[in-house]
């Protein structure tokens, strides 16, 4: 899995496409589910009772009692980074359950949609200097999966950055629109493995283009980079 803290820096995370024209995905798809499974059978008592409380405050409906937890959260931390981390391994695990029956997928909603506005409370807590660096964060096209990108304006926040949130992305043609009217240092974008490689190769090339010519520096992250 991707890691906001490894080095102590954001990481894009790469990894490779779960399903190939020889690697059907409906089967690629059962061996991760066992995976998951497996590694949270594995997993310590401790690590599972951390992820069953990030459930339980996620699951309140209540975006001010997880902003509670997270800012708890980053006291023992000591990082918004580290905080992500543990939130992202929370989210994974209810993904695990939506895929092992245990919740449906309007409570999966509720719970993720909860913890998006919690951070987005955090968020609203970070002050800048006025001079500080830019970064604009968007997901490429058609894509829905923000999470890791609100984790990330936290991360970023914290490290002095003015983040400009986009969530899901513009189309490409608006790209260098964006580059000239918000003046971004850093453009930080993000795709899950739902958009195709393709559709993700075409933004990112035109990303690329614009990026160059307004001398911007560019993350790509989440599992679909
Ligand atoms: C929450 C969720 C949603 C929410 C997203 C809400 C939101 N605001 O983000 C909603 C309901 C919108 C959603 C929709 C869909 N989803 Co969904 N979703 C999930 C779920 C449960 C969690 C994903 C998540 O947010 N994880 C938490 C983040 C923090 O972690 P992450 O995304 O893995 O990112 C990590 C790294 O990639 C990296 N990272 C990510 N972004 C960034 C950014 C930066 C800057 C950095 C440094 C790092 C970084 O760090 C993270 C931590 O390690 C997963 C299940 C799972 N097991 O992952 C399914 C999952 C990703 N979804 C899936 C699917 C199929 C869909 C839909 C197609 C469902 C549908 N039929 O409509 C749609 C697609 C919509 C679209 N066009 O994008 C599949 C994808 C399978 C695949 N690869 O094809 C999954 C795996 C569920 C499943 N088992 O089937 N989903």
């Amino acid at each position: 899995m991707g890691s906001m803290s490894a080095g102590g820096s954001l990481l894009p995370f790469r990894s490779p496409r779960k399903a190939t024209a020889n690697f059907p995905f409906s089967s690629c798809y059962k061996s991760v589910t066992e995976l998951r499974r497996l590694i949270a059978a594995g997993r310590p008592r401790e690590a599972n009772e951390l992820l069953a409380d990030w459930l339980r405050v996620m699951r309140t409906g209540d975006p001010g009692q997880v902003k509670s937890a997270l800012l708890t959260a980053r006291e023992k931390c000591g990082s918004w980074a580290g905080v992500a981390d543990e939130v992202a391994s929370a989210i994974a695990e209810l993904g695990r359950e939506w895929e092992a029956g245990k919740c449906q997928v309007f409570e999966e909603h509720a719970s993720t949609e909860t913890l998006r506005r919690g951070i987005t409370l955090c968020g609203a807590g970070l002050q800048c200097a006025p001079d500080a660096r830019r970064a604009v964060l968007f997901t490429v096209e058609g894509e829905r999966h923000t999470l890791g990108l609100s984790l990330a304006e936290l991360v970023l926040g914290e490290a002095g950055w003015r983040c400009f949130w986009l969530g899901e992305g513009p189309p490409s043609d608006e790209l260098r629109s964006l580059v000239e009217k918000i003046g971004p240092d850093l453009v930080v974008v993000s795709a899950s493995s739902v958009t195709p490689t393709k559709a993700v190769a075409r933004y990112q090339a035109e990303l690329s283009r614009i990026a160059t010519i307004g001398n911007v520096e560019v993350v790509l992250a989440g599992d679909g980079a």
